[in-house]
């Protein structure tokens, strides 16, 4: 049966509906950034640069780097972003345009996918500036409420702890990371354990003008552990996007691993007041290691 146009939506020229691109447009890997202005502090690093597309807070350029062939996009904030963007990419290289139908098993094509964002430090031996790539990451948004998400008895262990810990009324869901990627990308960065958050704000313990619910969610947060034969789990920093991606990543069949520039140390009170630094020193270490 094929995908109706209301479920796989083609825009008149053929392109994939939110992110405007052909399959034809993006290589295997990709870069992810949040804010639509840091495509261009990647691509500027790029020897040329052969497409330049935008759609909403979805900008793409494609382009090669030192040889190689890599996409940048813009996601934009939120894991109901990583949604749109994760199914668009897989369809890309993954389904048939034209007959609308999936590719066969044997001829499906498995992304690289590279998240550089930023991120807040909860302990406080993470000190600004540092660098971090995601072990673990955890989901405090509805996202996984809607798929078949298979999670290793380790992971079912650490989420039901932190819905236990946070007196939550729903299941966080728990996803470990391409090993492959975040060895190749992260060595000597701080390997860690992401905290995705529905928010900001209030899901990140900042008051501004309004109450939290829980008054010592930050505490809450830096206080969890999990002890299991393979050692101790904390969470070492949160941010809006990183469990989505692990996630799914790991449904669709994709190779995902999300790097940090910390900026922020909740622990201690800081804000870097050299981000765009951190964030630099970042890509260009990342497009290095590819
Ligand atoms: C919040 O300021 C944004 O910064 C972080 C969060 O995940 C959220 O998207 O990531 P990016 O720097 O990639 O946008
Ligand atoms: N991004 C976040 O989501 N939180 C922070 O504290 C810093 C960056």
């Amino acid at each position: 049966m094929p995908i109706p146009e209301s479920e796989l939506i083609l825009n008149k020229d053929g392109s994939i509906y939110h992110l405007n691109l052909l399959p034809d447009h993006i290589s295997d890997t990709i870069i992810t950034v949040g804010d639509p202005e840091r495509v261009p502090m990647v691509s500027r690093h790029f020897d040329s640069i052969e497409t330049q597309i935008h759609k909403r807070e979805f900008v793409t350029h494609v382009g090669y780097y030192k040889g190689k062939r890599l996409t940048v996009i813009s996601t934009g904030m939120g894991t109901d972003n990583i949604d749109i963007l994760l199914n668009e990419l897989d369809a890309l290289v993954n389904i048939d345009f034209v007959g609308r139908e999936p590719c066969p098993h044997d001829e499906r094509i498995q992304l690289r996918i590279v998240r550089i964002g930023t991120s807040g430090a909860l302990q406080a031996d993470i000190p600004v500036g540092s660098h971090l790539v995601t072990e673990h990451a955890v989901g405090l948004d509805s996202l996984m409420q809607f798929y078949p998400l298979v999670e290793t008895g380790l992971e079912v262990e650490v989420a039901t702890g932190i819905q236990e810990a946070l007196q939550l009324p729903y299941r966080p869901y728990c996803v470990r990371g391409s090993d492959l990627l975040r060895e190749q990308l992260g060595k000597d960065m701080v390997v860690g354990n992401t905290l995705t958050c529905p928010g900001f704000y209030g899901p990140q313990g900042r008051v501004l003008r309004l109450d939290l619910r829980q008054p010592d969610l930050i505490q809450q947060f830096q206080n969890f552990r999990h002890q299991s034969a393979e050692g101790e789990l904390r969470l070492t920093n949160f941010e809006m996007e990183t469990a989505g991606y692990y996630a799914l990543g790991r449904l669709l069949g994709h190779e995902v691993v999300s790097l940090n520039a910390i900026v922020a140390n909740r622990a201690t009170g800081e804000f870097a007041t050299n981000s765009e630094d951190v964030i630099n020193d970042l890509i260009v270490k990342t497009l290095d290691r590819l």
